[in-house]
């Protein structure tokens, strides 16, 4: 990979880039659609990402090539216009160091990467990560990477427009090889744990959809539960500042009754969480299988409650239910497509793979992709 983007800055650029960073995807074993919503989550980095070679320029010009997309970008430090298309990630990043009262030279950068796209593995977060550790670097800012990761969420939420959480930029820049991150999104405290997992492999299984809804949906979910948050402070007050903060009791006292919709979403949230807690204790006490299903009740209510699975996410969890060896599966991520996530146990994988495969193409006409990830570092150097 190393030799090849190098090979392709060269080719685009004529000179050899001054830099090369790697800014991997993230698997999220639980708590999802919990970090809009201050609550905890329990994410790593992967072995997929994405790979920028970088050069500063003597102007204030940028150029930007997509190897995998084979398509270019030129423009200005001076002139941060949309595009609706892939070059907003990297000008949202610029955009936040300008923000920030930092300078921002001209570079050229070229890209490209493992991380399937639209497959719900955080690549948008990985490019951002990355584009904001090279700029970091080229240009000696001096900025930390809790900062970085924080200007990533909000290069997202601003110029790109998902008002996503800071999951996914939090574990591209901060995963640890072989631990999962126990993230406190309230106050980004956070813990790395050894993934105590003998004998299991996580596997992803794309469902190679990616409906359209995701975004659009991905921000009202958000608002509903702001919605929610709004009217239990009606009833209790600023001491409930998120859905962090709220109880069943609360919500069934609340919102059961008169707005059942909210109450749905709300539940589902406050269930998360608990989920996420317990579970966590489960791995540090080393059972997989309790962890597992945990893993199937987050599906349940990110499906059934929270609405944001699909058809072919939901077939590619009721596969996994019948198979032997596998302890927990659920969708991962935003939803309404990309992948599920799975634990199966290690003399079980290739009769996992044949029947995800088979059944997932029997039921859907489409083929499956099957990734088994191994956990890696955050965004970092290569050369
Ligand atoms: C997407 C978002 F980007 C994250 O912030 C998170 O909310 C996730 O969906 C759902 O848990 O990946």
């Amino acid at each position: 990979m190393l030799e090849t983007l190098s090979q392709t800055f060269q080719q685009a650029f004529g000179t050899s880039p001054t830099l090369q960073i790697a800014s991997p995807g993230r698997v999220n074993l639980i708590g999802e659609h919990t970090d809009y919503n201050e609550g905890f989550v329990l994410p790593a980095a992967i072995d997929k990402a994405i790979f920028l070679a970088v050069s500063p320029r003597q102007d204030q010009e940028l150029h930007f090539f997509a190897a995998d997309l084979n398509e270019s970008y030129a423009g200005h430090t001076d002139n941060l216009t949309h595009t609706d298309s892939w070059p907003d990630y990297l000008l949202g990043v610029i955009q936040q160091f300008q923000l920030a009262g930092l300078t921002v030279g001209g570079f050229n950068c070229a890209f490209g990467g493992t991380i399937p796209i639209g497959a719900g593995l955080s690549s948008s977060a990985a490019l951002e990560n990355g584009v904001g550790f090279a700029i970091n670097e080229l240009f000696s800012l001096g900025v930390d990477r809790l900062d970085l990761l924080k200007m990533s969420q909000r290069a997202e939420n601003n110029f790109v427009g998902l008002k996503c959480g800071i999951m996914d930029m939090f574990a591209s820049m901060m995963g640890k090889a072989g631990h999962v991150i126990r993230l406190d999104c309230r106050s980004l405290d956070f813990a790395y744990a050894p993934l105590k997992m003998d004998g299991f492999r996580i596997v992803l299984c794309d469902t190679q959809v990616k409906h359209s809804l995701a975004s659009s949906e991905y921000n009202t979910r958000r608002e509903e539960c702001e919605a929610g948050v709004r009217i239990l402070q009606a009833a209790y007050g600023e001491s409930v500042k998120s859905l962090r903060d709220a109880t069943m009791d609360m919500l069934d006292a609340q919102l059961k009754d008169r707005h059942p919709l909210l109450y749905r979403r709300c539940a589902y949230i406050v269930q998360e969480n608990e989920r996420l807690l317990t579970g966590y204790n489960d791995l540090e006490a080393g059972d997989v299988e309790a962890f597992g299903q945990k893993m199937y009740g987050s599906h349940e209510g990110l499906s059934q409650w929270y609405e944001v699975s699909c058809d072919e996410l939901d077939i590619l969890v009721d596969i996994a239910r019948t198979q032997r060896g596998v302890l927990g599966a659920r969708m991962m991520g935003g939803g309404f497509g990309g992948c599920t996530i799975n634990l199966v146990r290690e003399e079980a994988l290739d009769a996992f793979k044949e029947a995800i495969t088979e059944q997932y193409q029997a039921k859907t006409g489409q083929l499956p992709l099957i990734y088994i990830c191994k956990i890696e570092d955050g965004t970092h150097v290569i050369a």
